[in-house]
């Protein structure tokens, strides 16, 4: 049957058989880097990395910020695939495309994904500056009916209907705390709930309150679309958001989001979130 992606089993396959074709590397880690994160790419050694372009069905990128390859390589001696550039819901794509990286990680055997973002804080406790270990989402544009798994589902990925009160790994949020205050990151280290919006266009005031009372800490437009896709074949997952602004709050704030300030953040406090990642990775125990 056709899958839900819109692009078949099959199609998935062959782009996944291409990759392994082309690479020694067999990751058991695979890494989504958000928007000025992308030199956890950087830090893989023996690199073998690919343009989207000339990676077969593959989306392509166009965003500001996203460099838009597939970096296959090792951190600390770890096979990892990474993505440096992602897809996003904004960019006009449909659901099942921004996703569909997630079922090439499955099938070239990564077991545990790791997901990066940048995020707004919506939490008053947060600063800018902060990484909030995410510990669960609110997912707005699935309450619209935008869900990746929506459609013909194909059993060979996994079943019609996942759970998803599981879907970060506990163990996961714990060996990433435990590793941040080994590098002395605890001050700025949270975990929190992500809500992903469909953006681009940021939040209103009172769209930022809204979403506070329903219990978000943090703002997005990411990464929530490909937590579901890698639960739903079977995947480990942990994520990370760093909050390079503050979500504003109330009418006297002259503040405004704006896309410069998310990469400024990101720059300062990426080499330490790349850190946490690496370590984080060294960590792992896989089957
Ligand atoms: Cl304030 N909102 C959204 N939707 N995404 C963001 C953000 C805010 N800051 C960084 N990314």
């Amino acid at each position: 049957p056709e899958s839900s992606t819109g692009y078949s089993f099959e199609d998935c396959q062959a782009t996944a058989d291409w990759l392994l074709s082309q690479t020694a590397v067999r990751p058991l880690v695979g890494i989504v880097c958000g928007s000025g994160l992308g030199g956890l790419a950087d830090a893989l050694k023996d690199q073998v990395a690919f343009n989207y372009r000339d990676i077969p069905n593959f989306p392509q990128s166009t965003v500001h910020g996203h460099a838009g390859r597939l970096v296959f390589g090792t951190l600390k001696g770890r096979p990892c695939v990474c993505m440096q550039g992602r897809f996003h819901l904004y960019e006009g794509y449909p659901i099942q495309k921004i996703t569909m990286p997630m079922r090439i990680f499955k099938l070239l055997g990564v077991e545990t994904v790791i997901l990066t973002n940048a995020a707004g804080g919506l939490n008053q406790d947060y600063k800018v500056g902060d990484i909030m270990i995410i510990k669960d989402h609110l997912n707005m544009p699935g309450f619209a009916g935008n869900n990746p798994l929506a459609g013909p589902n194909d059993e060979r990925f996994g079943v019609r209907f996942p759970c998803m009160s599981d879907a970060y790994d506990r163990e996961l949020q714990q060996l990433a705390f435990d590793v941040g205050s080994e590098l002395g990151y605890s001050d700025f280290l949270r975990e929190g709930v992500y809500c992903v919006l469909g953006g681009p266009s940021f939040e209103t005031i009172a769209e930022c309150r809204m979403l506070h009372k329903l219990g978000a800490d943090a703002v997005g437009m990411s990464t929530v679309h490909e937590v579901i896709v890698a639960r739903h074949c079977g995947m480990r997952v942990f994520a990370l958001s760093l909050i390079t602004n503050k979500a504003v709050m109330d009418y006297d704030s002259e503040e405004k989001a704006n896309h410069e300030e998310v990469l400024q953040t990101g720059k300062q406090r990426a080499e330490q979130l790349e850190r946490l990642v690496s370590t984080l990775v060294t960590q792992l125990e896989h089957n």
